[in-house]
């Protein structure tokens, strides 16, 4: 299977996670990628490439414009204002209140933020930019040949809405790879996203659209990040009615529920018959990951790739979450070599 990688993940390198009251350093950290690069080269999955560069254009298609340019200026305004950390959001348009960017950074990033524990700092734009270029360069690559391809994405996308930023994502990768199929050419497209969080981000881009297949296993939003969707009555809206299945799964979920859970909405993305298949691969999953709560093990990962690939579709792997920084790896090339039957 072809990787698309880019070493420019790097220039995303914060200090600080804003978690339980502390600043810890982020658990979403460059070395979580070279480990995943370093296992594609130790089995020979295939090629590894560098991406191409695209326009904003196909972002665009996902993103509200002024969220855009919010990201690429923040950290400059930032240290305009004179503030001497790295950028964190503490205020928010909370009920009641205005639903309206305000001028001054410290505001304006409030608004465009869903959650506090995601700093931005100098080269968290460039590598978001760089983590979507691989993104399109994977999905071109997969619609070109009609097979599969792993976007080796970091950071991660899946809770970027088409306005807001956190959960360590800026741009949502897998979102933006969907709507380039479609405009492509594809009629549906199916989003099947396996990372412990909940992808609220891709869901509320696509919630009220019938070309769009959403499903999502994750931690019971009553128990886990983003604590406030992906409960299982989310189903859609309009248009969208019918098109958007969560299945939420509590404290100590292992393979026996959690593949059940994969089979069904296998069987739904059957049902879809869409043209291509989108995954965004978070292997947070694992028992020993140090910030969620299911028990998948390293064995598990290869079973459910060889579950995805009996969909028989082009498939394109987003890389997203997983913490478990020394097993990363191993767990994320699993899926992948499940997939490839080997
Ligand atoms: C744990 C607090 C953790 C933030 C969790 C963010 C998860 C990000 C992710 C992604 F794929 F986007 F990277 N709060 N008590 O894994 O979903
Ligand atoms: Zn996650």
């Amino acid at each position: 299977m072809l990787t698309v990688y880019s070493d420019k993940h790097a220039l995303r390198d914060a200090r600080t996670e804003l978690y339980g009251g502390e600043l810890v350093p982020p658990f979403e950290c460059p070395v979580r990628a070279e480990h995943i690069l370093g296992r594609v080269r130790e089995v020979g999955l295939g090629e590894v490439i560098a991406p191409r560069e695209f326009s904003l254009e196909p972002v665009t298609r996902i993103h509200d414009p002024g969220f855009i340019h919010f990201l690429e200026h923040c950290w400059q305004e930032w240290v305009a204002a004179g503030f001497k950390g790295e950028a964190i959001a503490a205020n928010w348009p909370a009920r009641g209140m205005q639903q309206r960017a305000p001028h001054h950074i410290e505001g304006k990033i409030g608004y465009y933020a869903l959650a506090a524990e995601t700093s931005i700092t100098d080269g968290t734009w460039q590598a978001a930019r760089a983590s979507v270029d691989v993104a399109l360069t994977a999905q071109s690559a997969v619609a070109d040949s009609s097979s599969s391809a792993f976007a080796l994405c970091r950071p991660p996308g899946h809770h970027a809405a088409g306005d807001m930023f956190g959960g360590y994502c800026f741009i949502n990768n897998a979102a933006v790879a969907t709507q380039a199929f479609l405009d492509q050419g594809a009629a549906r497209v199916a989003l099947l996203d396996v990372d412990f969080h909940h992808g609220n981000g891709s869901q509320a881009i696509f919630y009220d659209r019938d070309d769009v297949l959403f499903l999502s296993l994750h931690g019971d939003p009553a128990e886990a990040f983003p604590h406030f969707l992906g409960y299982a009555d989310e189903t859609g809206h309009g248009a969208g009615q019918g098109y958007n299945h969560n299945y939420p799964m509590g404290p100590g979920t292992a393979f026996d529920t959690w593949g059940a859970a994969l089979d069904d909405a296998c069987a739904k993305i059957r049902g879809y018959a869409p043209d291509a298949l989108v995954v965004s691969l978070g292997v947070d999953t694992f028992e020993n990951d140090p910030i969620s709560f299911f028990k998948l093990t390293s064995d598990d990962f290869r079973r459910y790739g060889a579950s995805i690939a009996s969909l028989g579709l082009p498939t394109l792997f987003i890389m997203e979450g997983g913490y478990a920084v020394e097993e990363i790896g191993v767990n994320a090339v699993n899926v992948l070599q499940g997939f490839e039957g080997d």
